[in-house]
């Protein structure tokens, strides 16, 4: 029984008895208490309603509705987790996404990874403006109010910063350790912003103008150089990130989103576009995130991310519940340069392959959910995944991967991941 809002008490629902019997009638099947029939079931649910054992939630009304709501405090240990083995102070932090607690292709916001060089600012959106000036014949500054009018676009992207997977990198042996602290740089969402192309044809880009020098408003004006042709392209001014505006973390209220293109390019708290011939070299784009060449050369510029997949499940760490039995292989594919084509498993180190089975949507630009099922014999084995994205790029082996760069060169890292999964049922990290 219920109470409508004029306070009469209605029957909704059918008594225990006559919702079993309707349902066997309408040829209903339920899953059966091993052994039961049916009428042992309908005793059995009318004793159990009796009894005093009850979970409180079914004796006693529920509690009140939250403006905003949050996890049930049942999931509150799946959390975002500080990179292990990297320093970091309140202005320079490295979280990851808990990605092996993520079924399909999209994160919350409350889960999404996050780098961050110098602290999150709370900025005031009422005191924030986007510039676009230097090489362009009509300057503009673009309030909050005014950008929100704009048309938007809604895409779906993975976003993930270059120093994702760096232990498998550089670390000698496989370390073990679980994916969200290996690969949890990646995180999938669905953004709302304004085309870049749209304000740079209002500002009118000179000939001369070839780049565009994007910053920050955080304290240590984080920048980056974008060549005008990415942003001519698909590069939008993110306003909203699934459904709410931006989180601070992620760069309320608007960042540059270059999609496919790594982390680091990605500017938060965007304030500032500078039309430019060349690019700056700032100390975004030279330090930390180049990449040194097996020559000792730097690589520079490697926008792009590299097809790439992850078995997310079962992954480091887990302990499989069975011996043996059925278990369903899942896991995430993605490439900076388009749609996954396909997803291959091994279950034997690479020896054989089968192709996985991609789930929709299958996105440009965007995680791809895989899935192979699995009838694990209880013996020892290692699973990988290799992902071959539209332009036929084929994620590498560690070893071919390595190859390309000095030892200690971490960004970039998109070899195939092994995981080995022992007698027991163990699974760790695992080199192949
Ligand atoms: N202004 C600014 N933008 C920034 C950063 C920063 O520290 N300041 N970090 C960059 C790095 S290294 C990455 S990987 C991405 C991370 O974006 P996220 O925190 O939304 O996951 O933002 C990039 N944009
Ligand atoms: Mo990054």
């Amino acid at each position: 029984m219920i109470k409508t809002s004029d306070n009469t008490a209605v029957k909704t629902v059918l008594g225990r008895r006559e919702f079993l019997e309707k349902f066997m009638i309408m040829g209903g099947t339920l899953p059966m208490v091993a052994g039961a029939s049916w009428a042992q079931d309908v005793k059995g649910a009318e004793q159990a309603l009796a009894s005093p054992t009850l979970p409180t939630w079914m004796k006693t009304p529920g509690g009140g509705t939250l403006d905003y709501g949050h996890v049930s405090q049942f999931e509150k240990h799946i959390v975002r987790t500080k990179a292990p083995d990297t320093p970091q102070t309140q202005l320079f932090s490295v979280w990851h996404s808990p990605i092996e607690n993520q079924p399909g292709i999209i994160t919350p916001n409350g889960l999404h990874f996050t780098v961050n060089h110098n602290g999150v600012p709370e900025i005031n959106p009422e005191q924030h403006s986007l510039k676009i000036h230097g090489l362009v014949d009509r300057p503009i500054k673009i309030d909050m109010q005014t950008l929100l009018r704009y048309p938007m676009v809604s895409p779906i992207h993975f976003l993930e910063c270059a120093g994702n997977t760096a232990a498998n990198a550089v670390s000698l042996s496989a370390m073990d350790l679980n994916v969200q602290d290996l690969s949890g740089q990646v995180s999938g969402a669905q953004y709302t912003g304004v085309p870049l192309k749209y304000l740079l044809k209002e500002a009118g880009v000179k000939a001369s103008g070839k780049w565009v020098i994007a910053e920050g408003a955080d304290g240590g004006s984080h920048s980056r150089s974008i060549p005008i042709s990415k942003l001519m392209d698909d590069a939008f001014i993110a306003l909203y990130q699934n459904g709410e505006r931006l989180r601070a973390e992620q760069g309320y209220p608007m960042r540059l989103f270059v999609p496919g293109w790594e982390g680091n390019a990605n500017v938060k708290w965007l304030h500032r576009l500078e039309v430019s011939d060349q690019p700056a070299f700032s100390k975004d784009e030279s330090g930390l995130y180049s990449d040194i060449l097996a020559s000792g050369k730097i690589k520079r510029f490697s926008f792009h991310m590299g097809v790439k997949s992850v078995i997310t499940r079962p992954s480091g760490t887990m302990q499989l519940p069975e011996q043996k039995g059925f278990y369903e292989i899942s896991g995430l594919a993605w490439s900076g340069h388009g749609k996954i084509k396909k997803v291959e498993v091994s279950i034997d180190e690479g020896k054989n392959w089968q192709l996985a089975q991609l789930h929709g949507p299958v996105l440009s630009k965007s995680l791809t959910r895989f899935s192979v099922p699995w009838q694990w014999d209880g013996g020892e084995c290692v699973i990988l995944s290799r992902a071959t994205d539209e332009q036929g790029n084929v994620q590498p082996t560690r070893s071919q991967w390595r190859s390309q760069y000095a030892s200690y060169s971490f960004n970039h890292f998109n070899a195939i991941q092994a995981w080995a999964v022992n007698k027991s049922g163990k699974v760790e990290n695992y080199y192949v």
